[in-house]
């Protein structure tokens, strides 16, 4: 059975706009008893399909889902994994990896079907059933959930799990849970099965009367604004995106996973928008009467906990490959692909024929092409530059003695290749890169961010180096992740991809530390320091705290990793050799960790925009009942979006 699964995963493929690939680039595993004589004996049998070794489950998952992002989920990685621990260390791999609407397939190994040697080593037992294992653990965070308790349901389970990952509306991770005596069972398979088989991936096109309803608002917006989610970029809408927001004037605020959708310093490009955007995106966003989502899932982040749209009549268009998230606020739901929408709602706003008469609130250029008015575009376009002038201010920024971190993400983006890589998932960089950098093109801007997975970092480098090895790869990780972390520098070495790692040692969490000085809690319990008096100390203490004596730079280099530590020879402080170091870590040959120190306090700031965490109703510090009342008046202007009266949009017209 498991030379049957490994026999069709390499005969499935995918094929987009006549381009057609292989859809597996092999299996990532850790093998123990519940998969070895599997799953494993097929791999060793099939040697043409890659087998790759991880150091540790969850991190495998995290290489398989960032190949899938870099290559816009046109492909990934099967993962195979031992039963019990093994298993269970995928699950926050596939929450990641769901949330976030990237395949991978998983195969973990699980308890005997024929159950007569119960309890096996590492099972979970139940009195009331004897059907569950720990398995039973990824069907929430899996889009296909299945167990192969007799090996010709893979003749069925299969088909739907390559229907399921290659489905632009449906994926995310798929889970095929394989008993371990079922793995080594035989079964006569028809032939067929394992026949070469082409999955196209759609484009879906949405309900022409809801377009023609979209085109009719867009036309009637004085104020539109465009959001662009990760489906423009996994829909490789990108160039089209450009051309609808040269001809309309639509300006646009990017999500994180939608970052780079657009050139940063094309004027209409607002950069980052929500709790850690810019102030040119929202102050657009604020006063925007439509709000057409390309491609998002309107995330906390994005709508600045609903904060960020204000104007009395807002309204939403919404592109998306899922009904569900096209039809988010309540939106006019144009169901499809973002690249095959875009297009024809493009062509709905061209010029009208001779017959045609335009919509009275629309406004009409000297072409007859809809576009925005010109004090409006202007606008966006000043907040653009002066937004720019804002990032060279904090990229100048020489904070000593420890350096600031935008600064540093400065030096990153000015001194990579155009065409490289920076992949980020957690602390207090996601939102600093958020603003900061300047994306360059649609894949330079690598940021899980739907799940936020401390310990992304580094295998999800990994990922995106392998799908990308003609690139450079820049992780950006702090010192948290770093420590949760780590292991796939090991495998980095092991296949020989080099990363190029930039470990920033805030000894603790910069991110949740600001956050919890926000909450009025002093930055308790988010420090990598020694307890004083049995109390682990907040930030009242000042520079007295005792630092840890861990030694990172050590760490990496214990692993394998050519280690580049930034010190300090004057009282400039350690920048100057952080530039030093970004110059020739181009040149190594090997996966390389540049080590520096940065400021804990020293942050890049909000932008008019908000993040809701609640804050507690009552409580005995006067610093936390001050932040409750703040907390109550930004409360107050979260909204509802309920679209218009009597019924969905499409069916109202107006
Ligand atoms: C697996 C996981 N656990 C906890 C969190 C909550 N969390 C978010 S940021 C953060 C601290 C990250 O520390 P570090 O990597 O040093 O980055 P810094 O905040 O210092 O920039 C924590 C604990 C998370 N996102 N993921
Ligand atoms: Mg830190």
């Amino acid at each position: 059975m498991a030379q049957a699964v490994i026999a069709f995963l390499k005969n499935q493929y995918v094929e987009r706009d006549g381009v057609e690939q292989a859809f597996f680039a092999g299996c990532f595993g850790i093998f123990g008893h519940g998969n070895i004589a599997g799953i494993g004996q097929a791999l060793q049998q099939m040697p043409e399909f890659r087998y790759y070794q991880a150091r540790n489950e969850q991190a495998m998952v995290h290489i398989a889902t960032a190949y899938a992002k870099t290559r816009n989920r046109l492909q990934t990685l099967a993962c195979t994994s031992s039963i019990g621990p093994g298993a269970t260390n995928m699950v926050t791999g596939a929450a990641t990896a769901t949330i976030n609407r990237l395949p991978v397939l998983l195969l973990p190994g699980d308890i005997f079907a024929r159950r007569n040697v119960a309890p096996v080593l590492q099972q979970l037992e139940s009195e009331h059933t004897q059907d569950i294992s720990v398995n039973d653990c990824f069907k929430p965070v899996s889009r296909y959930w299945d167990r192969i308790t007799r090996p010709e349901q893979l003749l069925t389970s299969l088909p739907e799990a390559m229907r399921v990952l290659t489905s632009p509306v449906e994926t995310g991770a798929v889970t095929l849970a394989l008993p371990q005596d079922v793995q080594a069972e035989v079964y006569a398979y028809p032939e067929a099965f394992f026949h070469k088989r082409v999955w196209h991936i759609m484009r879906n096109r949405p309900d022409r009367k809801a377009l023609e309803q979209a085109a009719a608002w867009i036309r009637a917006s004085q104020r539109p604004l465009i959001v662009a989610g990760g489906g423009v970029i996994y829909s490789g809408a990108t160039d089209l995106l450009q051309r609808f927001v040269d001809q309309t004037g639509v300006p646009v605020g990017e999500t994180m996973a939608g970052k780079g959708s657009l050139h940063y310093d094309h004027p209409l490009n607002l950069g980052a928008i929500g709790a850690t955007g810019t102030f040119a995106a929202n102050r657009i966003a604020r006063e925007a009467d439509l709000v057409i989502g390309i491609g998002t899932r309107y995330s906390d982040f994005t709508t600045s906990s609903k904060t960020a749209f204000q104007h009395p009549e807002v309204r939403f268009i919404n592109l998306n490959a899922a009904e569900f998230d096209a039809s988010k606020h309540l939106a006019m739901p144009l169901v499809g692909d973002a690249q095959a929408t875009l297009a024809e709602l493009l062509e709905l706003l061209e010029p009208l024929d001779k017959s045609g008469s335009l919509d009275k609130s629309g406004s009409l250029d000297k072409s007859g092409s809809y576009s925005v008015e010109a004090s409006y575009r202007s606008q966006a376009a000043q907040l653009h530059a002066e937004w720019d002038a804002e990032v060279e201010r904090i990229y100048a920024i020489r904070h000593t003695p420890l350096p600031s971190q935008g600064e540093l993400i400065g030096a990153v983006n000015e001194r990579s290749a155009l065409d490289a890589i920076m992949v980020c998932a957690a602390g207090s960089l996601p939102g600093d890169l958020h603003k900061l950098w300047r994306a360059r093109h649609p894949k330079n801007y690598h940021m899980e961010y739907g799940y936020s997975c401390m310990g992304y970092e580094i295998a999800g480098g990994l990922g995106a180096k392998m799908a990308a090895p003609d690139r450079d790869v820049y992780v950006m990780v702090g010192d948290g992740s770093y420590l949760m972390m780590n292991s796939e520098i090991v495998t980095s070495i092991q296949e020989n991809y080099k990363l190029i790692l930039i470990l920033l040692d805030n000894q603790g969490f910069k991110s949740i530390g600001s956050l919890s000085r926000s909450l009025g809690q002093d930055g308790f319990g988010t420090r990598y320091a020694y307890p004083r008096n049995g109390v682990l100390p907040g930030d009242e203490i000042g520079p007295g705290v005792q630092a840890l004596p861990v030694d990172l730079a050590a760490n990496a280099r214990s692993l394998g990793a050519h280690v580049i530590e930034c010190k300090s020879h004057d009282e400039s402080g350690t920048y100057a050799d952080f530039v030093d170091a970004l110059e020739a870590v181009r040149s190594t040959g090997r996966t390389t960790v540049i080590y520096i120190q940065n400021d804990r306090y020293e942050g890049v700031p909000g932008y008019e925009s908000w993040w809701d965490v609640p804050v507690a109703e009552v409580s005995e510090m006067p610093q936390v009942q001050a932040a409750r009342a703040e907390w109550e008046m930004m409360r107050a202007q979260e909204r509802y979006f309920l679209g218009q009266e009597g019924g969905t949009p499409a069916s109202t017209g107006q």
